[in-house]
């Protein structure tokens, strides 16, 4: 019954990736993700760009904010500079075919593969019996989001590779149950000198919109003295920068600015490493306070200006996800075939 499994190489090239509004947008996903996306648009490539709400509820959300926060991050992709005519951008709750497709692929992973993604276990923590059944089961819904479309790349931080694999493992196992080629084995798309960020009062932990701590991010949405103060409050060592990226190993916080530089520059950590070897961090970090500022401030008075338009961002959501829906439907009505199910109803 099995039969190989088709290559991305197989089908055409097209890129799917989302974000949670979950919180406001973070140097993280700015640097890990939505740089990126911007970069993968404007290379020509179709893009598909999602802001995934049905996501963000595996933890609790004010609703009110929960539309507060899809707003703004929409707002934010649009001032980085997501071009909506260009990229398809809307927001996964108005396109029912990821919960339709997510609901198959909870019935196609394994509980084996769920239990060792290493995401769940953090978020999850000691608390594990009493956190939402959808936080174990978001992978599979991530799969569904991408596969919907058939996409064949995604852009992401190096937090999300293991639910990359799983999503591979999904395309995989649902090529083979049912003797067919149809979806792609996704590709990672991981790329830059700031593929994890890390909390700015803890170079081991990953910069995150849902840590307690505000000092531990840079949000978009902060002005440039928020941006400034946060910079030179960050964590780090005592001594001055090394002379080569090697002498960076053991330094998790000085490596986190010297990346966070390079991605915000266009450099390379060791050409960052060249110019700055030797600076103190009474140094290092009012040249990156700066650099930081000149380039997310742009984007954050765009934010703004855009928000003060909800209408029209909801538009453009909504005409994304008529886009979206047009890609995805006819997929997913595919899978249904394909698994077996009667789809008799007239109109
Ligand atoms: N610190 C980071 N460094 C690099 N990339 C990052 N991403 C997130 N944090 C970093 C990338 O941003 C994209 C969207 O991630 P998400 O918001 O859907 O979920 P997440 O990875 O769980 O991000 P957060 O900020 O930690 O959200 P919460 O706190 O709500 O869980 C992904 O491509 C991710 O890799």
């Amino acid at each position: 019954m099995s039969q190989p499994v088709q290559t991305p190489a197989t089908f055409p090239t097209r890129i799917f990736s989302g974000i949670q509004p979950s919180g406001g947008l973070t140097l993280g996903n700015y640097l890990g993700a939505l740089k990126r996306f911007v970069e993968k648009q404007d290379e020509g490539i179709e893009t598909i760009y999602c802001l995934v709400d049905m996501h963000a509820i595996t933890v609790w959300q004010d609703p009110a904010k929960l539309r507060q926060q899809t707003r703004e991050a929409a707002a934010g992709f649009i001032a980085a500079g997501i071009d909506p005519a260009r990229s398809v951008l809307f927001n996964q709750s108005q396109v029912t075919a990821h919960v339709e497709l997510g609901w198959i692929f909870n019935c196609v992973a394994r509980m084996g593969w769920m239990s060792r993604m290493t995401q769940f276990k953090d978020k999850a923590g000691k608390n594990s019996e009493n956190v939402s059944l959808g936080l174990y089961a978001y992978p599979a819904l991530m799969a569904a989001d991408i596969l919907a479309y058939k996409a064949t790349h995604v852009p992401v931080g190096e937090d999300q590779k293991q639910h990359l694999e799983l999503c591979r493992d999904i395309a995989i196992k649902f090529n083979n149950d049912y003797g067919v080629n149809f979806f792609p084995v996704v590709e990672p798309v991981i790329e830059g000198a700031a593929t994890r960020v890390m909390s700015l009062r803890d170079g081991t932990m990953k910069m995150s919109k849902s840590d307690p701590s505000d000092q531990s991010r840079i949000n978009l949405t902060d002005d440039a003295d928020t941006i400034a103060k946060k910079i030179r409050k960050a964590k780090t060592d005592a001594d001055p920068l090394p002379d080569s990226v090697d002498g960076l190993k053991d330094r998790p916080e000085a490596r986190n600015l010297v990346n966070i530089y390079a991605a915000l520059a266009g450099q390379t950590p060791a050409e960052v490493i060249a110019e700055h070897q030797g600076a103190q961090f009474g140094t290092f970090k009012p040249a990156l306070a700066d650099l930081a500022v000149a380039k997310l401030s742009p984007i954050t008075s765009e934010m703004t200006r855009l928000m003060q338009d909800p209408a029209e961002i909801d538009r453009i959501l909504g005409a994304g996800a008529d886009r979206a829906e047009a890609i995805a439907r006819p997929i997913v009505d595919q899978v249904y075939d394909i698994i077996g199910m009667i789809r008799s109803r007239r109109g």
